[in-house]
């Protein structure tokens, strides 16, 4: 079985609770608080800063055939930011003035430590598991949400057609990737790959519970 199929399968469990997260039920149904949901723009709009630099950091190991599509994610994700400017000035709130959730700080830096110290091969593993978590979890979204609803461009930017086309770019080239692998890195592979969609999990709920740093009080001033 290609190496993606295998660790989608094996992960299935996680997988489903990622797409049964109440942040997305109720963003699908409506019922989502506008608040709620500035929380994960507020944050996710960090984590698409970071994976920037994430990807930049990618290309010297990357083979010269991946480079095209590297730096036109690269754009992607600075469009992204965009997306979620204009977004935020639709409604009122501002980004990039919160710091990074204790979820959003752990993720960020597992990014960074991937890119530092793993082989292009586990990079790339995690770059996979995470678009793939994003385009299954907004497909989750589109198949409910009101098609009039403020949050419509999120659906479209990550379940759309050209995501999941990018989606299954990524796949085919994962699956080359780990044909080439031996065993020793499958299994680091594999591992990046579950941490991701925990990752992936731990940041729809930190977005649902307003997750405060370890050590805050709620008598705390607001930070
Ligand atoms: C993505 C994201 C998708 N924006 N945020 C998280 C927490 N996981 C995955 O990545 P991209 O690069 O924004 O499509």
């Amino acid at each position: 079985m290609p190496f993606c199929a295998n660790q989608l399968a094996r992960l299935q469990p996680l997988h489903e609770r990622m797409c049964a997260h109440p942040f997305l039920e109720a963003t699908r149904d409506g019922t989502m608080p506008d608040d709620r949901f500035a929380v994960w723009m507020r944050q996710d709009y960090l984590f698409v800063e970071a994976a920037i630099p994430f990807i930049s950091a990618l290309l010297p190991k990357a083979p010269v055939r991946h480079w095209a599509s590297l730096t036109g994610v690269i754009k992607a994700l600075q469009d992204e930011l965009t997306l979620f400017e204009e977004r935020a000035a639709a409604v009122g709130i501002t980004l990039g003035t919160v710091p990074p959730a204790f979820t959003t700080h752990a993720y960020i830096q597992f990014l960074m430590a991937t890119a530092a110290y793993a082989s292009y091969a586990e990079c790339y593993t995690v770059l996979y598991a995470a678009e793939k978590a994003y385009f299954d979890s907004w497909m989750v979204v589109k198949a409910g949400i009101a098609s009039d609803s403020t949050w419509m461009p999120f659906v479209e930017n990550w379940a759309g057609d050209a995501f999941a086309g990018y989606v299954g770019h990524l796949e085919r080239e994962l699956d080359a990737l780990a044909s080439a692998a031996g065993p020793a890195e499958l299994e680091r592979m594999a591992r990046a790959f579950e941490l991701t969609v925990r990752y992936e999990i731990a940041f729809w709920e930190m977005a649902a519970t307003g997750e405060q740093w370890p050590g805050i009080e709620p008598s705390d001033p607001a930070r």
